[in-house]
């Protein structure tokens, strides 16, 4: 069991006080737009061996007539009288680790698609004067109900994104239940949809938490380096921050201690805060793969509500600084072109593992591609967690940071739209910080249709509402306009800031046809080969016509990488894959065994020779 009192050991911002006394309850609970940096906050992990129950046929959810039931899983009932029928039972459950997905964690789940509830209960002494406690998700796969002490908190649907519940009425002093169901079954209108390249890992996979902050706290903020001319003798750096109440009046100091700036504003009406500060350019070191640098930046809230209480909240993060913009086929990183060598990644853990959520698992995957020469990742297909964004940032590497928007989506739904939307938002929210990340990618290779523009045209336009200081891109595909000559034909060309696209010359075709191949790309704007590549069974070998082997592989990589250095102005390329990764779609026994072997590298660290070909070609690069 876990204890939230926050002791004097963990209570490291001294602004909050404690009461002991019992509370009320009001049985309510509300969703609140997504933290930014809860990684700075006054936090308790929730995360560790919980209680679960599967639950195929969701009897913890419905009666028998298929309605929704108030004697739900989620009451976490106990038999009271000897004679009393409850027919589940949390603490004669099993426990798995959290965060951790099902999959890999208890056999009979391997392959399980369905309801699998989660229980676990922590100790808390409330009310806390002045503060609010958030329930925060790290990401649940895919579709959850979140309950605390019997209440519903939220339903939460998106597999891959954080988002946050206020429980502070839902909170009682002593024991608290927290109860999760968890479904991650396939359907048409979800995104991604009912058929997707990677394993389908089911639960609560990232971390739980609980947040306190103020009554009135920083909800989000943003700080951008404006774009200049690399010669400009004072740089411009815009921060906007918003609070959690439209509370006009309130001061919001940033401070950047390294910089010297220290500089305060007021909210306006709707509590948003907008500060410019201008600083000398020879005292910024500028964010790049060769020199990450990062400040440590300050937000301080002071000020009164209405009510005559004190508003006061605080947030420290650490932020690098840098420019990213394209100048007809170029991609300018400060103002200076760079060509991406990259490769793309899927979040598992290497050594069979699962999902991955923590910094060391992100540090393997991503000294691997640095050992390749790498400063770029594409992290695909869905918004990777917070660690692996942050380790790359330190370990100045670029990234790409995808939706799960992928081949069949639902186009004509407009909950399917809205959910897509809503995905995209909380990638961005959590991640707008983070200097590394240079491509927001809406979509994976879908096929073309009205419906689908105006989805994805609409999504690629909200992007850019959202944040206009990043690239906009997508992977698309390339048509045969004949035998060899392929055309990048999308209309959604107009909407991104970078045309992308995957292309399997040597695997879905013959490998002979790549030096013959014309490449036809119609568009003045940078180009991303987002994907290519082969499949090959670390430590099979035989002749370079033999698939699955290695050396089928090595000649895939060599013939394509000739190709693909005579297309004009390319500005860079993400092959396909990082590490052989789960799939449910790659069946062939001995080969594939349920992995997609595309990796150079297996899925237990072994360097294909594939490997060395590309690393060859990026030194060269
Ligand atoms: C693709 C997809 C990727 C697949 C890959 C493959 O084009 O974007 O998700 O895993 O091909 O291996 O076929």
């Amino acid at each position: 069991m876990h204890n939230f009192h926050f002791s004097p050991f963990t209570f490291h911002f001294s602004l909050f006080t404690f009461m002991l006394s019992l509370m009320t309850i009001a049985a309510s609970a509300q969703e609140v737009p997504q933290l930014g940096n809860v990684m700075s906050r006054e936090t308790m992990l929730l995360n560790g061996k919980w209680h679960y129950i599967v639950d195929v046929q969701e009897e913890g959810y419905y009666d028998y007539r298929m309605n929704p039931t108030r004697w739900g899983f989620f009451c976490n009932a106990k038999p009271q009288r000897p004679e009393d029928l409850i027919e589940y039972d949390f603490d004669k459950a099993p426990t798995m680790q959290i965060p951790g997905d099902w999959n890999t964690q208890d056999e009979k789940l391997f392959f399980y698609e369905g309801t699998v509830w989660f229980k676990t209960s922590f100790q808390a002494q409330v009310p806390i004067e002045g503060c609010r406690t958030l329930l925060y998700f790290g990401a649940v796969n895919y579709d959850c109900h979140v309950y605390v002490n019997g209440k519903e908190a939220g339903h939460h649907i998106g597999g891959f994104t954080p988002f946050n519940y206020d429980v502070t009425d839902l909170l009682r002093s002593g024991e608290n239940v927290v109860i999760v169901k968890v479904d991650n079954k396939r359907k048409a209108e979800n995104v991604p949809t009912l058929i997707f390249d990677w394993w389908n890992y089911g639960g609560i996979t990232r971390d739980v938490m609980l947040v306190k902050v103020p009554n009135t706290y920083i909800e989000n903020y943003k700080l951008q380096l404006e774009k200049a001319d690399a010669k400009a003798r004072q740089r411009e750096i815009t921060m906007t921050a918003h609070l959690s109440k439209p509370l006009a009046g309130q001061k919001v100091t940033l401070c950047i201690p390294e910089l010297k700036v220290e500089k305060e504003c007021v909210t306006d009406n709707e509590g948003n805060a907008r500060l410019v500060v201008s600083v000398p350019s020879k005292r910024l070191t500028l964010w790049c793969p060769e020199t990450p640098r990062r400040y440590r930046v300050d937000l301080s809230l002071d000020g009164k509500a209405a009510d005559g209480s004190v508003v006061s909240d605080f947030v420290s993060d650490s932020i690098g600084f840098r420019t990213i913009e394209t100048k007809g086929k170029q991609i300018l990183l400060n103002g200076k072109p760079i060509f991406l060598r990259g490769i793309s990644i899927h979040e598992e853990k290497p050594n069979g593992g699962g999902r991955a959520n923590s910094t060391e698992d992100a540090h393997t995957l991503l000294s691997w591609a640095k050992e390749l020469g790498c400063n770029f990742v594409r992290l695909a297909h869905y918004p990777h967690n917070e660690y692996a964004v942050r380790e790359a940032e330190r370990m100045g590497i670029l990234v790409w940071s995808e939706i799960p928007v992928y081949w069949t989506i639902a186009w004509k739904n407009p909950d399917t739209y809205k959910n897509a939307q809503r995905q995209l938002t909380d990638m961005i929210a959590r991640d707008q910080n983070r200097a590394n990340i240079i491509i927001w990618s809406i979509a994976n290779e879908t096929p073309h249709s009205p419906e689908r523009d105006q989805f994805l045209s609409s999504l690629a336009q909200y992007a850019r509402s959202l944040d206009n200081t990043r690239l906009i891109s997508m992977a698309m595909e390339v048509l045969s306009a004949s035998n060899y000559k392929n055309r990048l034909q999308d209309n959604m060309s107009q909407y991104v800031d970078v045309v992308s696209f995957n292309q399997y010359i040597g695997w879905y075709r013959d490998v002979n046809d790549a030096p013959k191949m014309v490449w036809e790309i119609p568009y003045d704007k940078p180009v991303i080969i987002s994907e290519f590549g082969g499949g090959a069974k670390a430590g099979y070998h035989g002749a370079k016509n033999q698939r699955w082997t290695e050396e089928f592989q090595e000649n895939l990589y060599r013939e394509n990488l000739n190709m693909i250095d005579k297309i004009e102005g390319l500005a860079g390329t993400s092959p396909w894959i990082l590490k052989d990764f789960r799939s449910p779609r790659r069946v062939l026994n001995d080969i594939q065994d349920y992995y997609n072997r595309k990796g150079v590298v297996s899925d237990n660290g072994e360097k294909k020779l594939a490997f060395k070909v590309l690393q060859e070609w990026y030194k060269k690069k």
